[in-house]
Parts: structure tokens; sequence; C-alpha cells
């Protein structure tokens, strides 16, 4: 009858044990996920962004045609410091003479053919991506895409 108590304090004492190893664990556990968290921010990645060259078309009411080639998506957002792959197919348009402001970045989108640019985002801004062949309404834009570095 004793040593039947003693046993079950011994079950009693491992369970409780078992209970701080398991505490423990789960912390140490959760506290390392949270300095992953953290340590994951640090290093570099690549963002790969996909574009399209798009067109808008319609007849006005007095049969005037008019037309907008757009860079689609017309706005993209990335964090600083990412490294960031631009990847932008041509699709509406025969070709689109590109340069990205405050870049250094130049090229030319050509219809079937994908144009990829790479660059860091180091420094906050709003970058804008302009074809200068449709770079406003008179020309058949605005084609003006936005790099938002935040
Ligand atoms: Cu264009």
């Amino acid at each position: 009858m004793k040593s039947r108590i003693v046993v079950l304090r011994r079950w009693q004492l491992a369970a409780i044990a078992l209970g701080f190893v398991v505490v423990a664990a789960t912390t140490w556990a959760w506290e390392r996920g949270g300095e992953a968290v953290t340590a994951d921010a640090m290093p570099v990645g690549e963002r790969v962004i996909h574009m399209v060259t798009g067109e808008y078309s319609t007849t006005t009411k007095d049969g005037q045609e008019i037309e907008a080639y757009r860079w689609d998506p017309g706005t993209v957002f990335v964090n600083k410091g990412e490294n960031v792959k631009l990847k932008i197919l041509g699709v509406n348009g025969d070709h689109h003479p590109f340069l990205i402001e405050g870049l250094n970045i130049q090229g030319v989108v050509k219809k079937g053919e994908e144009t990829v640019v790479s660059f860091h985002a180091s420094k906050e801004g709003i970058y804008r991506l302009i074809c200068l062949t449709h770079p406003d309404a008179g020309n058949h834009g605005p084609m003006i895409g936005y790099i938002v570095v935040d």
C-alpha cells in the first residue's frame, strides 16, 4: 500500500517534470521562432513582379477612335532593401522603349517578348516607369507605371 503511493508520486513527479520540459521546449521554440521572424526580415530576397503591356481603345460618340497604352499592373509595391526583378511581357503595341526614373534603367518591351530588368530597391520613393513612345494622352498614353518602394 505504501509502495503504491510512492509509485504514484513518482508518476506525478514524472508528469510534472515532463510538463516543465514541454513548457520549456515550447517557450524556447516560440522565442526562437520570434527571433527567426526578425532575422528573416534582414536577408535580402528577390521579388519577382510580372507586368504586361495593355491597350484601351474606344470610339467616341462623334466617331473618333481613341486609345491608350498601359503598363499592367500600373502600380507595384516593393519593400525597401529588396532585389526586384521586373518581368514585362509585350502584349499590345509593337514596341515600347522605356526608362525608369531615378534608377538609371532603360529598355524596350517588344510584342511577344519578355523584357527583364533587375534592380536593388535601396531607397524609398515612387519611381516612374515611362514609355518614351506613349508618355502622355497626346501620344496614346499616358503609359506610365509607378514602382513604390517603401
Ligand atoms: Cu508604349
